[in-house]
């Protein structure tokens, strides 16, 4: 099979089955009431990409800031904002709101073992 042939199967194949497009992302959902991230404290598996989605249930905007994760994301009032989390090593990544950092605090908790990747 020539590489254009492969591409050409492979394109096919997504037409029919869709699904393959959107590999296996587990997904966090996290809301801001009252300027607060409910919930606050998130457990994801060790050395998995993991998509989170804000939900910004407060009229005024926040922004999901993150050194650890090297995430940043502004999200306006009533709406979402969708991020993606790289593979992680277990451990506590904490995260915050930069417009109502004394309230918007959380952390994004990594566990499992670490030997026990594919
Ligand atoms: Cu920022």
């Amino acid at each position: 099979m020539t590489a254009r042939c492969i591409k050409t199967v492979f394109a096919a194949l997504l037409l029919w089955y869709p699904p393959l497009l959107l590999a296996e992302v587990p997904v966090i959902e996290i809301e801001i009431r009252n300027h607060l991230f409910q919930p606050d404290v998130v457990v994801v598996p060790v050395n998995t990409k993991v998509k989170v989605i804000i939900y910004n249930r407060d009229t005024t905007p926040e922004e999901f800031e993150s050194y650890e994760l090297n995430r940043e994301k502004v999200i306006v009032g009533g709406r979402k904002g969708i991020l993606f989390v790289r593979p992680l090593s277990p451990g506590e990544y904490p995260f915050f709101g930069e417009f109502n950092p004394q309230t918007a605090i959380g952390k994004i908790v990594v566990e499992g073992e670490t030997d026990a990747i594919e």
